[in-house]
């Protein structure tokens, strides 16, 4: 898919202040610092249009970014920053859910693991979270040019293998680098995919055409992951936080 406009639309505090419902959104989620901001960089082909820092927590608010004219990135804060003031951190860990369980338009979230390092209790929470919510998600493991691929490998592996006794189903499974503007293509993809099954036969008409139906390159449509069903609640799989 070729982005040709990748505009700034706006900031929220919460699900009230979140912009109109009409476009289809695609919200990028993870740690702080796991490379959000950048990635969407990447996908916008603009560097420097959502705000990216080596200081974790650098995105607070909700950011929409609209492409094409026709759907919006959406730049959310990273969980697990132990500097964030705690009434802050419940705030906006609560505008982050809500955005995420209630957002209408919402057609996929990128979840975003760290491929570098074995899997983290607070990110298989947060991915239990999306399984048990039946919010639909790709996961995407970020900054693979800092690791061996062997070990990209072994990380993803194990992460799954944690995961896998929540979903009937694994998600989709995807790597990236912002650095090396790796994984771009693919997860254009993946929203090219979405949009069209968003739209289904309804598609308006200043919308960009529908990808070829018969284009094999083409992920699946990721409304599958919504559709999954933990089979299990976690066996003592605590969610303690307010997601
Ligand atoms: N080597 C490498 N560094 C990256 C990559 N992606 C992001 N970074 C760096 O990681 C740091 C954090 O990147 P951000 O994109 O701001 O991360 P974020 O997840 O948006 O962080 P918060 O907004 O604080 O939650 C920055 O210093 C980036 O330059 C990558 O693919 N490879
Ligand atoms: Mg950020």
């Amino acid at each position: 898919m070729n982005i040709s406009s990748a505009i700034f639309h706006c900031s929220a505090p919460d699900l009230t202040a979140c912009p109109d419902e009409s476009l289809p959104e695609f919200a990028f989620i993870g740690r702080s610092n796991v490379g959000k901001s950048s990635l969407l960089n990447v996908l916008a082909g603009k560097d420097g249009l959502a705000r990216v820092s080596p200081t974790p927590g650098f995105t607070k608010l909700i950011n929409f970014f609209t492409m094409n004219k026709t759907w919006r990135l959406v730049d959310l804060p990273g969980y697990g920053f132990a500097q964030v003031a705690r009434e802050d951190k419940a705030k906006f860990n609560q505008s982050v859910a809500e955005y995420l369980r209630e957002r209408p338009n919402l057609c996929c979230v990128f979840a975003l693991v760290d491929s570098g390092l074995p899997p983290q209790e607070l990110d298989l929470e947060f991915v239990g979270w999306l399984i048990d919510s039946s919010i639909p998600f790709v996961l995407v493991f970020t900054k693979t040019d800092r690791v061996k691929p062997a070990q990209v490998q072994a990380n993803i592996a194990a992460f799954t293998g944690r995961i896998s006794e929540w979903c009937e189903q694994l998600p989709q499974i995807h790597t990236c680098s912002a650095k090396a503007r790796h994984g771009r293509r693919e997860l254009l993809g993946v929203i090219e995919a979405a949009i069209a099954d968003y739209y289904g036969d309804n598609r308006p008409p200043d919308a960009e055409p529908a990808p070829e139906a018969a284009d094999e390159d083409r992920p699946p449509a990721v409304a599958a992951p919504a559709k999954r069903v933990p089979v299990h609640r976690g066996k003592g799989r605590k969610l303690t936080r307010p997601w």
